[in-house]
Protein backbone atom coordinates (compact mmCIF):
# COMPACT_ATOMS: atom_id res chain seq x y z
CA UNK A 1 0.00 0.00 0.00
CA UNK A 2 1.62 3.47 -0.96
CA UNK A 3 0.44 6.23 1.15
CA UNK A 4 2.33 9.28 -1.27
CA UNK A 5 1.40 13.27 0.43
CA UNK A 6 1.86 14.37 -3.16
CA UNK A 7 -0.52 16.24 -5.71
CA UNK A 8 -2.62 14.04 -8.17
CA UNK A 9 -1.49 12.47 -11.09
CA UNK A 10 -3.21 13.81 -14.28
CA UNK A 11 -5.01 11.64 -16.68
CA UNK A 12 -8.04 9.44 -16.51
CA UNK A 13 -8.70 6.83 -13.99
CA UNK A 14 -10.07 6.96 -10.58
CA UNK A 15 -10.11 10.78 -9.40
CA UNK A 16 -7.10 11.86 -6.92
CA UNK A 17 -8.40 13.51 -4.25
CA UNK A 18 -5.25 15.88 -3.24
CA UNK A 19 -4.28 15.62 0.54
CA UNK A 20 -3.03 19.06 0.07
CA UNK A 21 -5.97 20.96 -0.99
CA UNK A 22 -4.49 23.38 -3.12
CA UNK A 23 -7.20 23.52 -5.67
CA UNK A 24 -10.97 23.03 -4.02
CA UNK A 25 -12.15 25.00 -6.88
CA UNK A 26 -11.05 22.90 -9.92
CA UNK A 27 -11.41 19.74 -8.04
CA UNK A 28 -15.14 20.17 -7.10
CA UNK A 29 -15.97 21.26 -10.60
CA UNK A 30 -14.30 17.98 -11.76
CA UNK A 31 -15.82 15.82 -9.25
CA UNK A 32 -19.20 16.90 -10.68
CA UNK A 33 -18.60 16.98 -14.43
CA UNK A 34 -17.36 13.14 -13.23
CA UNK A 35 -20.95 11.99 -12.47
CA UNK A 36 -22.94 10.77 -9.69
CA UNK A 37 -21.02 7.89 -8.84
CA UNK A 38 -17.28 8.19 -9.40
CA UNK A 39 -13.92 6.37 -8.62
CA UNK A 40 -11.72 8.62 -6.50
CA UNK A 41 -8.31 7.51 -5.24
CA UNK A 42 -7.69 8.51 -0.86
CA UNK A 43 -3.83 8.42 -1.03
CA UNK A 44 -3.34 5.29 -2.79
CA UNK A 45 -6.21 3.76 -1.52
CA UNK A 46 -9.54 3.28 -3.82
CA UNK A 47 -13.01 4.69 -3.12
CA UNK A 48 -16.09 5.59 -4.17
CA UNK A 49 -18.03 9.02 -3.96
CA UNK A 50 -21.39 10.24 -4.63
CA UNK A 51 -21.21 13.65 -6.12
CA UNK A 52 -25.45 14.81 -6.66
CA UNK A 53 -27.60 15.56 -4.54
CA UNK A 54 -30.24 13.19 -5.39
CA UNK A 55 -28.07 10.01 -5.10
CA UNK A 56 -26.58 11.05 -2.02
CA UNK A 57 -30.32 11.52 -0.17
CA UNK A 58 -31.23 8.26 -2.12
CA UNK A 59 -27.33 6.58 -0.77
CA UNK A 60 -27.69 8.11 3.11
CA UNK A 61 -30.92 5.96 3.90
CA UNK A 62 -29.96 3.06 2.61
CA UNK A 63 -29.89 0.47 5.15
CA UNK A 64 -27.43 -1.80 2.68
CA UNK A 65 -24.45 0.34 3.61
CA UNK A 66 -22.92 0.37 7.14
CA UNK A 67 -20.36 2.72 9.23
CA UNK A 68 -18.69 -0.42 10.42
CA UNK A 69 -15.16 -0.48 9.09
CA UNK A 70 -15.26 -4.54 9.07
CA UNK A 71 -17.69 -4.46 6.58
CA UNK A 72 -14.52 -3.12 4.09
CA UNK A 73 -12.87 -5.39 1.88
CA UNK A 74 -9.82 -3.35 1.58
CA UNK A 75 -9.72 -3.61 5.57
CA UNK A 76 -10.60 -6.99 5.45
CA UNK A 77 -7.61 -8.18 3.27
CA UNK A 78 -5.03 -6.30 4.76
CA UNK A 79 -5.11 -3.53 2.06
CA UNK A 80 -5.61 -0.28 4.23
CA UNK A 81 -3.84 -0.69 7.45
CA UNK A 82 -3.56 1.61 10.63
CA UNK A 83 -0.74 3.53 8.44
CA UNK A 84 -2.99 5.07 6.24
CA UNK A 85 -3.13 9.00 6.98
CA UNK A 86 -6.82 8.81 6.66
CA UNK A 87 -7.55 5.76 9.13
CA UNK A 88 -8.19 8.20 12.19
CA UNK A 89 -11.19 8.90 10.50
CA UNK A 90 -12.58 5.33 9.69
CA UNK A 91 -11.34 2.97 12.78
CA UNK A 92 -12.54 5.06 15.91
CA UNK A 93 -13.81 4.08 18.93
CA UNK A 94 -17.51 2.89 19.23
CA UNK A 95 -19.56 6.15 18.96
CA UNK A 96 -22.86 7.18 17.55
CA UNK A 97 -20.58 8.45 14.17
CA UNK A 98 -19.69 4.57 13.37
CA UNK A 99 -23.08 2.26 14.52
CA UNK A 100 -25.77 2.17 12.88
CA UNK A 101 -29.31 0.80 13.50
CA UNK A 102 -30.35 -0.05 16.72
CA UNK A 103 -27.15 -0.02 18.46
CA UNK A 104 -26.92 3.36 16.63
CA UNK A 105 -29.97 4.63 18.12
CA UNK A 106 -29.42 3.86 21.57
CA UNK A 107 -25.72 5.48 21.27
CA UNK A 108 -27.04 8.86 19.70
CA UNK A 109 -30.50 9.59 21.42
CA UNK A 110 -29.83 11.73 24.26
CA UNK A 111 -27.00 13.58 22.74
CA UNK A 112 -29.35 14.07 19.93
CA UNK A 113 -32.31 15.45 22.59
CA UNK A 114 -29.91 17.46 24.17
CA UNK A 115 -28.99 19.63 21.74
CA UNK A 116 -32.71 20.23 20.18
CA UNK A 117 -33.12 23.66 19.20
CA UNK A 118 -35.64 24.31 22.36
CA UNK A 119 -32.56 22.83 24.89
CA UNK A 120 -30.43 25.82 22.85
CA UNK A 121 -32.15 28.67 23.70
CA UNK A 122 -30.66 27.78 27.46
CA UNK A 123 -27.50 28.40 25.68
CA UNK A 124 -27.91 31.12 23.78
CA UNK A 125 -27.16 33.71 26.67
CA UNK A 126 -23.51 31.52 26.87
CA UNK A 127 -23.07 32.23 23.50
CA UNK A 128 -23.90 35.78 23.40
CA UNK A 129 -21.10 36.13 26.11
CA UNK A 130 -18.97 34.11 24.72
CA UNK A 131 -18.94 36.25 21.07
CA UNK A 132 -18.99 39.57 23.62
CA UNK A 133 -15.39 38.69 24.80
CA UNK A 134 -13.93 37.25 21.27
CA UNK A 135 -14.81 40.30 19.56
CA UNK A 136 -12.96 42.76 22.54
CA UNK A 137 -9.95 40.03 21.87
CA UNK A 138 -10.40 40.73 18.17
CA UNK A 139 -10.75 44.59 18.94
CA UNK A 140 -7.67 44.49 20.82
CA UNK A 141 -5.38 42.32 18.23
CA UNK A 142 -6.83 44.10 15.46
CA UNK A 143 -6.63 48.04 16.93
CA UNK A 144 -5.28 50.79 14.08
CA UNK A 145 -6.36 48.95 11.42
CA UNK A 146 -3.70 45.83 11.86
CA UNK A 147 -4.22 43.08 10.04
CA UNK A 148 -5.88 40.56 12.06
CA UNK A 149 -6.83 36.34 11.56
CA UNK A 150 -10.30 36.15 12.23
CA UNK A 151 -9.87 32.44 12.14
CA UNK A 152 -7.25 32.33 15.45
CA UNK A 153 -8.91 34.75 17.26
CA UNK A 154 -12.94 34.67 16.69
CA UNK A 155 -13.69 31.73 14.41
CA UNK A 156 -11.88 29.19 16.24
CA UNK A 157 -12.28 30.00 19.41
CA UNK A 158 -15.79 30.38 19.83
CA UNK A 159 -17.30 27.26 18.96
CA UNK A 160 -14.61 25.43 20.67
CA UNK A 161 -15.60 27.57 23.92
CA UNK A 162 -19.22 26.56 22.89
CA UNK A 163 -18.57 22.46 22.31
CA UNK A 164 -16.52 22.36 25.69
CA UNK A 165 -18.82 24.54 27.89
CA UNK A 166 -21.72 22.02 26.52
CA UNK A 167 -19.93 18.55 27.40
CA UNK A 168 -17.88 20.24 30.75
CA UNK A 169 -14.46 20.30 29.11
CA UNK A 170 -12.17 23.09 31.10
CA UNK A 171 -10.99 25.77 29.31
CA UNK A 172 -7.58 25.07 30.30
CA UNK A 173 -7.18 22.31 27.37
CA UNK A 174 -8.82 24.49 24.72
CA UNK A 175 -5.05 25.61 23.08
CA UNK A 176 -3.72 21.80 23.49
CA UNK A 177 -6.87 20.09 22.09
CA UNK A 178 -7.02 22.94 19.23
CA UNK A 179 -3.27 21.41 18.79
CA UNK A 180 -4.02 17.67 18.42
CA UNK A 181 -7.17 18.15 16.16
CA UNK A 182 -4.77 20.04 13.97
CA UNK A 183 -2.24 17.42 14.01
CA UNK A 184 -5.02 15.25 13.99
CA UNK A 185 -6.49 16.40 10.66
CA UNK A 186 -3.33 17.66 8.99
CA UNK A 187 -2.13 15.18 6.03
CA UNK A 188 1.37 16.35 6.64
CA UNK A 189 1.74 14.84 10.16
CA UNK A 190 3.69 11.86 9.99
CA UNK A 191 1.27 8.93 10.81
CA UNK A 192 3.64 7.65 13.57
CA UNK A 193 3.16 11.58 15.28
CA UNK A 194 -0.82 11.01 14.37
CA UNK A 195 -1.54 7.85 16.22
CA UNK A 196 0.13 9.29 19.12
CA UNK A 197 -2.08 12.11 18.59
CA UNK A 198 -4.80 10.03 18.37
CA UNK A 199 -3.54 8.19 21.66
CA UNK A 200 -3.46 11.77 23.77
CA UNK A 201 -6.92 12.53 22.29
CA UNK A 202 -8.21 9.10 24.08
CA UNK A 203 -6.21 9.15 27.56
CA UNK A 204 -7.71 13.48 28.05
CA UNK A 205 -11.33 12.17 27.13
CA UNK A 206 -10.96 9.14 29.13
CA UNK A 207 -9.71 11.48 32.24
CA UNK A 208 -12.95 13.80 31.47
CA UNK A 209 -15.27 10.95 31.56
CA UNK A 210 -13.52 9.49 34.75
CA UNK A 211 -13.91 12.96 36.30
CA UNK A 212 -17.54 13.68 35.65
CA UNK A 213 -18.25 10.07 37.07
CA UNK A 214 -16.29 10.66 40.41
CA UNK A 215 -18.17 14.45 40.13
CA UNK A 216 -21.18 14.92 38.14
CA UNK A 217 -21.92 18.27 36.42
CA UNK A 218 -24.38 20.31 34.82
CA UNK A 219 -23.39 19.49 31.30
CA UNK A 220 -24.03 16.44 28.89
CA UNK A 221 -20.78 14.45 29.43
CA UNK A 222 -22.42 13.82 33.03
CA UNK A 223 -25.51 13.39 31.36
CA UNK A 224 -24.17 10.76 28.96
CA UNK A 225 -23.15 8.57 32.01
CA UNK A 226 -26.01 8.44 33.50
CA UNK A 227 -28.90 5.84 32.94
CA UNK A 228 -31.74 6.87 31.58
CA UNK A 229 -34.78 5.55 33.85
CA UNK A 230 -34.92 2.35 32.86
CA UNK A 231 -32.53 2.28 30.12
CA UNK A 232 -29.69 1.09 29.52
CA UNK A 233 -26.47 2.86 30.45
CA UNK A 234 -23.65 3.80 27.47
CA UNK A 235 -20.17 2.02 28.91
CA UNK A 236 -17.46 4.40 29.47
CA UNK A 237 -15.58 3.61 26.26
CA UNK A 238 -18.95 4.33 24.36
CA UNK A 239 -19.27 7.83 26.88
CA UNK A 240 -15.66 8.69 25.37
CA UNK A 241 -16.40 7.59 21.98
CA UNK A 242 -19.13 10.04 21.95
CA UNK A 243 -17.54 12.59 23.36
CA UNK A 244 -14.33 12.92 21.21
CA UNK A 245 -16.93 12.22 18.04
CA UNK A 246 -18.74 15.43 19.66
CA UNK A 247 -15.97 17.84 20.43
CA UNK A 248 -14.03 16.67 16.94
CA UNK A 249 -17.09 17.68 14.96
CA UNK A 250 -18.43 20.70 17.06
CA UNK A 251 -15.65 22.50 17.03
CA UNK A 252 -13.95 21.78 13.43
CA UNK A 253 -17.05 22.24 11.48
CA UNK A 254 -18.32 25.44 12.64
CA UNK A 255 -14.87 27.29 12.38
CA UNK A 256 -15.34 26.81 9.07
CA UNK A 257 -18.85 28.12 8.39
CA UNK A 258 -18.10 30.93 10.17
CA UNK A 259 -15.23 31.98 8.07
CA UNK A 260 -16.99 30.74 4.72
CA UNK A 261 -19.73 33.03 5.27
CA UNK A 262 -17.59 36.11 6.40
CA UNK A 263 -15.51 35.61 3.62
CA UNK A 264 -18.50 35.03 0.88
CA UNK A 265 -20.11 38.40 2.18
CA UNK A 266 -16.43 40.08 1.95
CA UNK A 267 -16.51 39.46 -1.63
CA UNK A 268 -20.29 39.90 -2.34
CA UNK A 269 -20.16 43.17 -1.15
CA UNK A 270 -23.56 43.93 -2.86
CA UNK A 271 -24.91 40.94 -1.15
CA UNK A 272 -23.39 41.88 2.16
CA UNK A 273 -25.35 45.30 2.01
CA UNK A 274 -28.77 43.94 1.41
CA UNK A 275 -28.01 41.61 4.50
CA UNK A 276 -27.10 44.77 6.48
CA UNK A 277 -30.43 46.98 5.07
CA UNK A 278 -32.47 43.64 6.52
CA UNK A 279 -33.73 42.68 2.60
CA UNK A 280 -32.10 39.36 3.13
CA UNK A 281 -31.86 37.52 6.39
CA UNK A 282 -29.03 36.24 8.28
CA UNK A 283 -30.74 32.48 8.29
CA UNK A 284 -30.17 32.83 4.60
CA UNK A 285 -26.99 33.90 4.28
CA UNK A 286 -25.92 30.60 6.73
CA UNK A 287 -27.48 28.58 4.83
CA UNK A 288 -26.58 29.80 1.73
CA UNK A 289 -22.46 29.80 2.88
CA UNK A 290 -23.52 25.94 3.84
CA UNK A 291 -24.33 25.05 0.57
CA UNK A 292 -21.76 26.70 -1.45
CA UNK A 293 -18.77 26.35 0.66
CA UNK A 294 -19.72 23.48 2.58
CA UNK A 295 -17.25 22.73 5.86
CA UNK A 296 -16.51 19.07 5.43
CA UNK A 297 -15.56 18.61 1.64
CA UNK A 298 -15.49 14.90 1.50
CA UNK A 299 -16.98 12.50 4.29
CA UNK A 300 -15.20 9.28 5.05
CA UNK A 301 -16.82 6.56 4.47
CA UNK A 302 -19.59 4.09 4.38
CA UNK A 303 -19.52 0.45 3.00
CA UNK A 304 -21.71 -1.68 0.74
CA UNK A 305 -22.97 -5.03 2.36
CA UNK A 306 -24.54 -6.04 -0.86
CA UNK A 307 -23.85 -5.01 -4.17
CA UNK A 308 -25.85 -1.92 -4.66
CA UNK A 309 -26.76 -0.49 -7.89
CA UNK A 310 -27.39 3.66 -8.35
CA UNK A 311 -27.15 5.71 -11.57
CA UNK A 312 -26.53 2.98 -13.95
CA UNK A 313 -23.55 1.59 -11.03
CA UNK A 314 -22.66 -0.88 -9.31
CA UNK A 315 -21.12 -0.36 -5.94
CA UNK A 316 -19.94 -4.00 -5.21
CA UNK A 317 -19.93 -5.32 -2.11
CA UNK A 318 -17.25 -4.73 0.68
CA UNK A 319 -16.81 -1.28 -1.20
CA UNK A 320 -16.31 2.08 0.60
CA UNK A 321 -18.68 5.28 -0.23
CA UNK A 322 -17.43 8.71 0.26
CA UNK A 323 -19.87 11.63 0.29
CA UNK A 324 -18.54 14.70 -1.51
CA UNK A 325 -20.79 17.13 0.02
CA UNK A 326 -18.96 20.18 -1.44
CA UNK A 327 -19.87 18.75 -4.86
CA UNK A 328 -23.17 18.21 -3.59
CA UNK A 329 -24.10 21.30 -3.21
CA UNK A 330 -23.16 22.87 -6.53
CA UNK A 331 -25.33 19.97 -8.24
CA UNK A 332 -26.74 22.14 -11.25
CA UNK A 333 -30.39 19.63 -10.77
CA UNK A 334 -30.81 20.52 -7.59
CA UNK A 335 -29.74 24.21 -7.43
CA UNK A 336 -30.08 25.76 -10.91
CA UNK A 337 -27.31 26.98 -13.24
CA UNK A 338 -25.77 29.18 -10.90
CA UNK A 339 -24.82 26.06 -8.19
CA UNK A 340 -21.29 27.42 -8.33
CA UNK A 341 -22.07 31.27 -7.39
CA UNK A 342 -22.87 32.30 -3.78
CA UNK A 343 -26.05 33.66 -3.95
CA UNK A 344 -28.63 34.65 -0.88
CA UNK A 345 -30.86 35.87 -3.82
CA UNK A 346 -31.29 32.62 -5.62
CA UNK A 347 -34.54 32.04 -6.81
CA UNK A 348 -35.13 28.18 -5.87
CA UNK A 349 -35.60 27.63 -2.34
CA UNK A 350 -32.04 26.29 -0.68
CA UNK A 351 -32.18 22.86 0.04
CA UNK A 352 -28.83 21.48 0.63
CA UNK A 353 -27.59 17.88 2.29
CA UNK A 354 -24.80 19.66 4.27
CA UNK A 355 -25.61 18.01 7.55
CA UNK A 356 -25.95 14.97 6.45
CA UNK A 357 -29.33 13.23 5.99
CA UNK A 358 -30.85 10.12 7.10
CA UNK A 359 -29.99 8.50 10.42
CA UNK A 360 -26.36 10.09 10.70
CA UNK A 361 -27.72 13.54 10.23
CA UNK A 362 -25.63 15.78 11.93
CA UNK A 363 -27.02 16.20 15.77
CA UNK A 364 -25.21 19.26 15.90
CA UNK A 365 -26.94 21.10 13.26
CA UNK A 366 -28.95 23.68 15.48
CA UNK A 367 -26.22 24.17 17.43
CA UNK A 368 -24.19 25.29 14.44
CA UNK A 369 -26.45 27.14 13.65
CA UNK A 370 -27.25 29.22 16.34
CA UNK A 371 -23.60 29.80 16.55
CA UNK A 372 -23.42 31.43 13.77
CA UNK A 373 -26.51 33.63 13.90
CA UNK A 374 -24.95 35.31 16.79
CA UNK A 375 -21.30 35.58 16.12
CA UNK A 376 -21.91 36.98 12.26
CA UNK A 377 -24.70 39.87 12.97
CA UNK A 378 -22.70 40.46 16.23
CA UNK A 379 -19.53 41.10 14.19
CA UNK A 380 -20.94 42.98 11.35
CA UNK A 381 -22.58 44.92 14.15
CA UNK A 382 -19.17 45.86 15.90
CA UNK A 383 -16.84 46.18 12.80
CA UNK A 384 -19.37 47.96 10.19
CA UNK A 385 -15.81 48.24 8.06
CA UNK A 386 -14.61 44.91 8.26
CA UNK A 387 -12.35 44.14 5.01
CA UNK A 388 -10.17 41.44 3.92
CA UNK A 389 -6.59 41.94 4.78
CA UNK A 390 -5.08 39.75 1.75
CA UNK A 391 -6.61 39.59 -1.99
CA UNK A 392 -8.74 36.19 -1.73
CA UNK A 393 -6.71 34.63 -4.51
CA UNK A 394 -3.90 34.45 -1.94
CA UNK A 395 -5.88 32.24 0.80
CA UNK A 396 -4.86 29.19 1.38
CA UNK A 397 -6.92 25.39 2.21
CA UNK A 398 -5.07 23.20 5.15
CA UNK A 399 -3.46 20.21 3.93
CA UNK A 400 -6.47 18.47 5.20
CA UNK A 401 -8.42 16.00 2.51
CA UNK A 402 -12.11 16.03 4.64
CA UNK A 403 -12.39 19.03 5.54
CA UNK A 404 -12.66 22.69 3.95
CA UNK A 405 -10.81 24.97 6.78
CA UNK A 406 -8.32 28.27 5.46
CA UNK A 407 -5.15 28.42 7.22
CA UNK A 408 -5.61 31.75 8.77
CA UNK A 409 -8.27 34.35 7.46
CA UNK A 410 -6.51 38.01 7.88
CA UNK A 411 -9.00 41.00 8.03
CA UNK A 412 -9.00 44.49 8.98
CA UNK A 413 -11.33 45.55 10.89
CA UNK A 414 -11.57 49.36 10.44
CA UNK A 415 -10.76 51.15 7.08
C1 LIG B 1 -12.61 12.78 14.61
C2 LIG B 1 -11.82 11.82 15.46
C3 LIG B 1 -12.70 11.24 16.55
O1 LIG B 1 -11.95 10.38 17.37
C4 LIG B 1 -13.85 10.48 15.89
C5 LIG B 1 -14.61 11.41 15.01
C6 LIG B 1 -15.94 11.44 15.14
C7 LIG B 1 -16.81 12.38 14.42
C8 LIG B 1 -16.17 12.93 13.15
C9 LIG B 1 -14.74 13.36 13.45
C10 LIG B 1 -13.88 12.18 13.96
C11 LIG B 1 -14.13 14.07 12.24
C12 LIG B 1 -15.00 15.22 11.72
C13 LIG B 1 -16.41 14.76 11.43
C14 LIG B 1 -16.96 14.14 12.69
C15 LIG B 1 -18.44 14.00 12.43
C16 LIG B 1 -18.79 15.29 11.77
C17 LIG B 1 -17.47 15.88 11.24
C18 LIG B 1 -16.42 13.81 10.25
C19 LIG B 1 -13.49 11.21 12.87
C20 LIG B 1 -17.66 16.35 9.83
C21 LIG B 1 -18.97 16.14 9.18
O2 LIG B 1 -16.79 16.92 9.24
Amino acid sequence: MSCPVTPPAGGTGPLAIDPLVQDLTGETLRLREAGPLTRIELLGVPAWTVTRHAEARALLTDARLVKDINAWGAWQRGEVTRDWPLIGMIDVDRSMFNTDGAEHRRLRTKTAQAVTPRRLENLRPVIEGITEKLLDELAAAGADGAPVDLKSVFALPLPMTVISELMGVDAAHHARLHELYKAFFSMLTPQAERLAVIAELDEFFTGVVAEKKAAPGDDLTSALILADEGGEPLTDEEVVGNLKAMVAAGHETTISLIVNAVRALLTHPDQLALVLAGEVSWETVIEETLRWNTPTTHLLMRFATEDIEIAGTVIPRGDGLVISYRAIGWDEDQHGPSAHLFDITRPTPIRHLTFGHGPHICPGAALSRLEARIALPALFARFPALAPAVPDRELRNMPVLTQNDLQAYPVRLTG
